[in-house]
């Protein structure tokens, strides 16, 4: 059986005679609420043909114009009439031609999606009309899906799903509009289907040492999330111990003492009043000499490649390796530098060329028998998508 994730989308078709006389449909009703602002979906009201903007799944549908006063908003509405496949698992639906909700979503977004429903055929009356909210990931496959629904009678009722909130990133969410169960015959009329977003707090986290050396004290700063719909941000909690606890503060800003070399995470959770929640992080290097990695992108796309347990060692044999752990592969070239004895600067020792290198634990060879020195290695990390990203790490090879 064909799943709601692998729908086949049919373009609209217009049937040729509306089910005119089927029965006396069409009791006035209460004319709708004005879309809510900041609607996304094309076309709400089917005022204009409706074959450009939505698609029908199990069936077929055409512009529906109303007698005055009929239509919940405006003079038309749209009638959608049952394939012969239409059944009583997933009935049949008319479907947003491009998701509204859009097709990069952050986690976290909340969706509420509505519209005004009634039957159109004697036999889909006392059967459910359906208004939904869909998240699907990038290849089509749903990850999760919310539906309010109402028993259908001859006379148009509005119909409401609660808050749904999008779980993963990079997802596309839509709308549809159903009836369950359904019979080949069946068929309903909609109007004004409305869908909007409310998106979590975006942004940097800032901070006031972008380099720290070891002892330094950072503080970190929220004035750069926002809402993206302009509402104030109502609740702030920061994990700067990488516990996952979120109990190191609840302020615009916090502050952190770095005593030891490595790598940090620091993470904001933020909400906005509805409740719409984000987890942000900045991932600062503490190193002895200050050196570190390019700040992160503003604003920039989500796919960035990450360094974890970041560690230079040298082993018995004087073999100088670097230790990390990285989140996604990437083509990684290297640059070691030594500091000059004495005078200001770098002098290259030696480059690798770019390689592909997968996910996971890596080990890499810097040098063999490194003369005793300060050095700097530079690891530049380009992910298949993302921006690319510059790891620069110091370390001391002493003396024998
Ligand atoms: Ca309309
Ligand atoms: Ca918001």
């Amino acid at each position: 059986m064909t799943t709601p994730s692998s729908r086949t989308r049919t373009r609209a078709r217009r049937v040729a005679t509306p089910l005119a006389g089927l029965l006396a449909l069409g009791a006035a009703t209460a004319l709708a609420e004005p879309p809510p602002a900041g609607n996304l979906v094309a076309n709400p009201s089917f005022e204009r043909d409706p074959s450009a903007d939505w698609s029908g799944f199990r069936s077929t549908f055409s512009q529906l114009p109303l007698a005055p006063g009929e239509a919940p908003d405006g003079s038309s509405a749209v009638q959608v009439v049952a394939g012969p496949t239409a059944d009583g698992l997933e009935g049949y639906s008319i479907d947003d031609a491009v998701s509204s909700g859009g097709t990069s979503v952050p986690a976290g977004t909340q969706f509420v999606a509505s519209a005004w429903i009634r039957a159109q055929s004697a036999q889909s009356i006392g059967k459910l009309g359906k208004v939904w909210v869909r998240e699907r990931n990038a290849d089509g496959d749903l990850i999760a899906r919310l539906e309010g629904e109402v028993v259908l009678t001859g006379a148009f009722q509005q119909v409401t799903t609660p808050v749904f909130t999008s779980q993963r990133a990079g997802s596309q969410v839509d709308v549809y509009v159903s009836q369950i169960p359904a019979l080949p015959g069946d068929a309903f009329a909609a109007d004004l289907v409305t869908l909007s977003r409310n998106a979590p707090p975006a942004g940097v986290i800032s901070a006031s040492d972008t380099s720290p050396k070891v002892g330094a004290t950072v503080t970190f700063g929220s004035a750069q999330v926002t809402d993206p719909e302009g509402g104030a941000v109502a609740s702030r909690a920061w994990d700067t111990a990488g516990t996952g606890a979120f109990a190191d503060g609840t302020g615009p800003s916090v502050t952190r003492r770095f005593d030891r070399v490595g790598t940090y995470v620091i993470r904001l959770r933020s909400s906005d009043a509805a409740g719409a929640t984000s987890v942000l992080s900045r991932t600062i290097i503490v190193s002895t000499d200050g050196l570190t990695e390019s700040p992160p992108p503003s604003g920039g796309p989500a796919v960035r490649p990450s360094l974890a347990r970041w560690k230079v060692g040298t082993s018995r044999a004087r073999v100088t390796t670097a230790r990390f752990r990285l989140n996604t592969a990437v083509r990684l070239s290297t640059v070691l530098e030594r500091k000059r004895v004495g005078r200001a600067g770098y002098q290259r020792v030696r480059a690798t060329k770019i390689t592909r290198v997968a996910a996971g634990n890596r080990r890499l060879t810097l040098g063999r028998k490194l003369t005793a020195g300060r050095y700097r290695v530079r690891l530049v990390l380009r992910p298949a998508s993302g921006t690319p990203r510059t790891v620069v790490k110091g370390f001391v090879i002493r003396a024998r």
